[in-house]
């Protein structure tokens, strides 16, 4: 095996090129010396079965898992930053999709390991789970919880990896190939100054394991970064971008490298401003409540510091599912313990104020938690050394000890603030017995719409529906516009296709009320056509159709009858769009008649390949299509609809804070932002082809 020669070929001296000054290592070098073959040949077992099972421990080898190894080595820097050691993090995107990561912290440790026999940099980088490992108090603790599988596993699934150390005065230089092997050993290569210091770790993801895509997505990128620096306030991060867009780089200015800093000194005060920057503020400035509690563990003896820091402010928002709960830096999208303590707190302590300040007159009955929450924007981040992780998707927060200190963290602090603001508060009070009595009348509202969906059980006339009883093959296209609709209607697989069209612009859910939402006949068609209900009465394993795709022209108009109906979604049949059912089909752009054929390009990049494939003469006539009603029922088939040629876009939501702040100014009325997202993501778009 190549490997094993590789290894007895490795020169000892490489090996302890600096550690052999080192006296106090004496120990830990002779037996390193003596474990040396054994350790390593576990070593290379470690990360071997790290690329025969990747999926063990990056869930997925699709572009998802190609990010989570930055995610990964940015956090190591993070974690770093925590202990106070780093203030700086410069993440870039390399030409060849490979990722540097620097930081300015104290540095991996360069000196042997004496569990592992080998330097601090080689353990970190080659040995599973080493992180925590190490560095015992106050020292090195890994902070994911989901990614946090370890810098190791990055190597192993590298082609390379370059770890560059500074520090005690020394520049020390580690390279790793092929998944992880190490190229001799840590080596001194020269001097640092103090202000050199850190660790910088410069990466390619192996194209054997990432089959799907190597290509980084920069807004991908972008968004995780930003969430970290609002997670944990004051650290610094900068991404630069030096790819030109055929290396996967910005669509929007070639040859120039792209580059942003995020550092936001006011942490989760900030990321709840950033959420709200379209909506209007009943508290000027987030309410901010900060705790930590040492817990004694179930052993009696281990005890264990929590940290919690939460910020809220009301809006004039009508949504109630703005709370966004993170643990150790992750996204906790089913909530858990601390969600939940914090609802307890909220609940407790708005109504004592209403009560004691005659908010509620002694008749009427208590907010209920849908009032209080109405409108609210709150990030609750909590630190835990031990997280239990439950749900269908393991993101909900189980430790119990948590709902405890999140509910008096949240109690003490908003008590406080409320006590302190007393005209902020009633700004709140009011804003709640609004909800209140708006809850009510939506109620009565929808109690109607019930009552008569109930008796017009029939579909809508609109609705063409498909033949199949079967949810699991059928498909809904909504699709813009009554002549495009009826195109659609004539060209589709009628066994498993559906359409339902839509006449204009749909209702803006963002800006209607909501009893004007349950009158409306648009509304009430798409609900009835898919008859899973709607809201917290939602189920979606009632649905009708397995994918609802939505169907608009490639224009301005197009764009926003889209966004509006993602909206209507995403507020409405959440799941729907969580579980991967809506998609967004992709009609050609161009269509270009050459000798008796049609070809069709879906944008700019595949039209320019298309001329020159046809060697077509600059001036050659090709056809933009404006719209869908441009297309007859056979071209609409052929390049949109049949499965087997079409291009649809799924629609997932990773981040939600980071899609309501997208989705509260794109429904805005102003076209400009529209167009700028959709010129800056449709790359991307581009790459989530299916
Ligand atoms: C273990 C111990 C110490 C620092 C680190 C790990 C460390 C790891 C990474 C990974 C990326 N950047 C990092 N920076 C530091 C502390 C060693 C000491 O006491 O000096």
């Amino acid at each position: 095996m190549a490997d094993e020669e590789k290894k007895t070929a490795l020169n000892e001296e490489d090996r302890f090129t600096y550690v052999k000054e080192d006296v106090s290592n004496e120990k830990a070098l002779e037996k390193g010396k003596a474990d040396y073959s054994g350790s390593d040949i576990q070593v290379l077992e470690g990360l071997e079965a790290v690329r025969k099972r990747p999926g063990m421990y990056i869930a997925t080898t699709a572009s998802a898992g190609l990010h989570h190894l930055v995610w990964e080595i940015v956090d190591n820097s993070i974690d770093e930053a925590l202990a106070g050691y780093c203030t700086h993090i410069e993440v870039t995107i390399d030409h060849d999709n490979s990722i540097i990561v620097k930081d300015n912290g104290r540095g991996v440790p360069v000196d042997i390991v004496a569990k592992s026999g080998l330097s601090g940099v080689e353990t970190v980088y080659t040995i599973l789970h080493a992180g925590g490992k190490f560095g015992g108090e106050g020292g090195y603790k890994v902070s994911g919880g989901l990614h946090g599988v370890g810098a190791s596993v990055v190597n192993a699934l590298s082609v390379w990896m370059d770890v560059t150390v500074c520090r005690d005065g020394g520049k020390f230089y580690l390279r790793f190939e092929n998944g992880g092997h190490p190229v001799g050993h840590l080596k001194r290569i020269g001097t640092s100054t103090e202000e050199e210091r850190g660790t910088t770790v410069h990466f390619l993801p192996d194209p054997t394991i990432f089959t799907e895509t190597t290509i980084y997505n920069y807004e991908t990128i972008r968004n995780h970064l930003r969430q970290m620096a609002f997670l944990n306030g004051g650290i610094k991060i900068t991404l630069t971008d030096l790819r030109t867009s055929d290396e996967g780089g910005s669509p929007i200015e070639d040859g120039q490298a792209r580059t942003e800093a995020f550092e936001y000194q006011g942490g989760i005060r900030e990321y709840v401003k950033y959420i709200d920057t379209n909506k209007i503020p009943v508290n000027a400035n987030p309410i901010y409540c900060e705790g930590a509690e040492e817990v004694t563990l179930a052993d009696g003896e281990t005890k264990e510091r929590i940290y919690a820091e939460v910020a809220l402010q009301w809006t004039d928002s009508y949504s109630q599912d703005g709370v966004y709960s993170f643990c150790n830096n992750i996204s906790t999208k089913e909530g858990g313990t601390h969600v939940e303590g914090m609802n307890l707190a909220l609940g407790r302590v708005l109504n004592d104020y209403a009560r004691q300040f005659k908010f509620l007159k002694d008749d009427q009955k208590n907010f209920t938690g849908d009032d209080c929450r109405e409108g609210l924007t709150c990030v609750i981040s909590i630190k835990h050394p031990n997280p239990q992780y439950e749900g269908q998707t393991k993101t909900k927060l189980g430790n119990s000890e948590v709902r405890k200190i999140v509910s008096s963290v949240v109690g003490d602090g908003l008590r406080q603030w409320l006590e302190e603001n007393p005209n902020e508060a009633k700004s709140i009070m009011e804003k709640l017995s609004i909800a209140s009595k708006a809850r009510e009348a939506a109620r009565v509202a929808r109690e109607k719409t019930r009552k008569s969906a109930l008796e017009i059980t029939t579909l809508p006339g609109k609705l063409a529906d498909c033949s199949s009883k079967d949810p699991q093959e059928c498909e809904l296209y909504i699709v813009e516009g009554n002549s495009a609709g009826g195109s659609a209607k004539q060209g589709r697989d009628s066994k498993t296709q559906a359409i339902l069209p839509l006449r204009g612009k749909i209702l803006n859910v963002e800006k209607a009320r909501e009893d004007r939402i349950w009158a409306n006949a648009e509304i009430g068609n798409m609900i009835t056509a898919i008859g899973a209900g709607v809201r917290e009465n939602f189920d979606v394993s009632k649905i009708r159709y397995n994918k609802v795709v939505i169907m608009t022209d490639a224009d301005v108009d197009g764009d926003h009858i889209r966004i509006l109906l993602l909206t209507f979604f995403y507020r409405f049949m959440r799941p729907l769009v969580d579980e991967g059912h809506v998609f967004i089909a992709q009609p050609p752009l161009y269509k270009i008649d050459y000798k008796g054929s049609a070809y069709y390009a879906y944008n700019d990049a595949q039209l320019e390949v298309l001329r020159k494939e046809l060697n077509l003469k600059p001036g050659f006539a090709f056809q933009r299509y404006k719209g869908l009603g441009e297309m007859d029922y056979n071209q609409l088939w052929e390049t949109t609809m049949d499965p087997k040629a079409r291009k649809m876009i799924r629609i997932t939501v990773d981040d939600a804070a980071e899609a309501e702040q997208i989705f509260t100014e794109l429904m805005g009325d102003e076209v400009e932002p529209r167009r700028k997202y959709i010129a800056e993501n449709a790359k991307f778009v581009q790459n989530l082809d299916i």
